[in-house]
């Protein structure tokens, strides 16, 4: 089956209200022309998840947020639960992003346990892996990057694993302007898709969706989305600005 595309902004700690609710006035073109070719995610501040549900009334773009607890409620505070996004109309959870790893301490097994959450409400994860620089120059990436999925999969069936949205994400390639090459990243998602397949079945990795994310721009997606293994991207400093993020979510057709 051929995969989808998807493409999902990260806003990351960007955007007051109302700049969220210009910004996807601004896409709503955009996103009705590519219909059903592109599947087009953002991912607000928790705060705008609701006045951007409001205001999509039913618009096909979809909502992500960019974390989430893994107890459904009780004393944590500060902290938000899977089923109080999936009650906003959440379609996506964004898990282990590589900021909340290095930042914020999240582990595969928090990762884990929050991806575990996201699906028992109803959504389904973006599960972010990807090395550091560090790790790349030890010739490092694949180990790291099959311990991260291994790791956020842990205990998850097939049927479970094939809604999974993965996200390889080099750490070195984050916000610094300098993206993995298309054959860089194409390496990388052909073995993160070969092991899911040795982990689970043929099926099930031709099923998963695997994107690319770090410094993705307009004048880089074409090529790293036309390579086989890539099936989308995560932006973030390009998805801030409507054409930008339009340009990349028409690279993808
Ligand atoms: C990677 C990406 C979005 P940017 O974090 O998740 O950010 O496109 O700014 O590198």
């Amino acid at each position: 089956a051929r995969r989808r595309k998807i493409v999902a902004g990260n806003w990351k700690m960007n955007k007051t209200v109302p700049e969220a609710l210009a910004l996807v006035r601004e896409l709503r073109g955009t996103v009705a022309a590519v219909g059903d070719v592109v599947e087009v995610v953002v991912a607000p501040t928790f705060l705008a998840l609701q006045p951007l549900h409001v205001a999509l009334e039913g618009a096909p773009l979809q909502l992500a947020a960019q974390n989430c607890h893994w107890e459904s409620s009780g004393a944590f505070t500060g902290e938000v639960s899977a089923p109080m996004l999936a009650e906003l109309g959440c379609a996506y959870v964004i898990v282990g992003h590589s900021e909340r790893r290095q930042l914020f301490g999240e582990t595969d097994e928090s990762v884990n346990k929050k991806a575990r959450a996201v699906l028992a409400a109803g959504m389904k994860p973006i599960l972010c892996v990807g090395e550091t620089l560090a790790e790349r120059e030890a010739n490092q990436t694949l180990d790291v990057v099959e311990r991260q999925v291994r790791g956020g999969l842990a205990g998850f069936e097939a049927k479970d694993v094939a809604t999974f949205v993965l996200a390889y994400e080099p750490v070195w390639a984050i916000g610094t302007g300098r993206n993995a090459t298309s054959a860089q990243a194409q390496e990388v998602h052909a073995a993160i898709r070969g092991l899911l397949g040795r982990l689970y079945d043929g099926e099930t990795a031709g099923r998963v969706r695997i994107q690319y994310g770090g410094s993705v721009k307009p004048d880089n997606a074409a090529e790293l989305l036309g390579q086989p293994d890539i099936d989308g991207a995560l932006v973030g400093g390009a998805s801030l600005k409507a054409g930008d993020f339009a340009a990349i979510i028409k690279a993808a057709t």
